[in-house]
């Protein structure tokens, strides 16, 4: 049976496929989109021509050292298709994405995108949202007051659980953008897009990790082979 390795090699292989001379390509982060960099350096030195944008230094880093061509969003803003992970994959692909920190340029990427390609192996593909933490991104200034903000809210449609800042070592965690990320243990989110709109509605929240219409499709890597979703 293939390790968790190779079912994300197997999903980044399949979004690579869609890849063609001459596209502007968003290059997500985490593990299963560090597999698809890998693969495209191969393709790229086998003569693939792209334009890369990356979502994360860590990307950024990654590519430069795999040698695949890289440029700022702002030197190439209308991208053709985004490639990138997932921390949950939900009905009508509705994702929990950010826990790699990365949510916020991942968003702006994936937004700029024509199309936007969820690499994943099964595990990912659950019936509701919410298992997973969801990651907000929040100015530092003031955090205390948004986490009371953001609870509020929550509560207003019924979600509850721990709220905590994310650490990194001895001190918080901070995104490439110079903020903090609070993780939400909602446990179960049954209405995504109320959830969205009232979180961003909290001024000191810059973003969070839910990506709700931004999916064009997921390629999915189980035992059993690939399969894709479309919203
Ligand atoms: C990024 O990487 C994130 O938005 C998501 O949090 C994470 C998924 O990581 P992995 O591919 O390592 O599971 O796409």
């Amino acid at each position: 049976m293939a390790d968790a390795a190779e079912l994300k090699t197997a999903a980044a292989r399949a979004a690579a496929d869609e890849i063609r001379d001459g596209m502007r390509v968003g290059i997500g982060t985490g593990s299963t989109a560090e597999a698809f960099v890998r693969v495209l350096a191969e393709r790229v030195s086998g003569g693939l021509s792209i334009v890369g944008v990356a979502t994360s230094e860590r990307t950024e880093a990654l590519c430069r050292a795999c040698s695949v061509p890289t440029v700022p969003l702002d030197e190439c803003p209308e991208l053709d298709v985004t490639v990138d992970g997932a921390d949950e994959i939900g009905p009508g692909l509705a994702l929990i994405k950010g826990g790699g920190g990365a949510l916020l340029r991942e968003k702006i990427v994936a937004s700029a995108s024509k199309r936007m390609i969820v690499i994943a192996d099964g595990t990912k593909v659950v019936e509701m949202l919410g298992a997973f933490p969801l990651p907000i991104e929040v100015n530092g200034f003031g955090v205390f007051a948004t986490y009371l903000q953001i609870r509020k809210v929550a509560a207003s449609l019924g979600l509850s659980g721990d709220i905590t800042v994310r650490k990194a070592g001895e001190g918080p965690f901070i995104t490439d953008g110079g903020h903090l990320i609070l993780d939400a243990s909602f446990r179960r989110i049954p209405d995504p897009e109320a959830l969205s709109r009232a979180l961003l509605d909290v001024p000191g929240v810059v973003q969070h990790g839910l990506f709700i219409g931004l999916a064009s499709e997921a390629i999915v890597a189980g035992s059993g082979g690939l399969s894709r979703i479309k919203p």
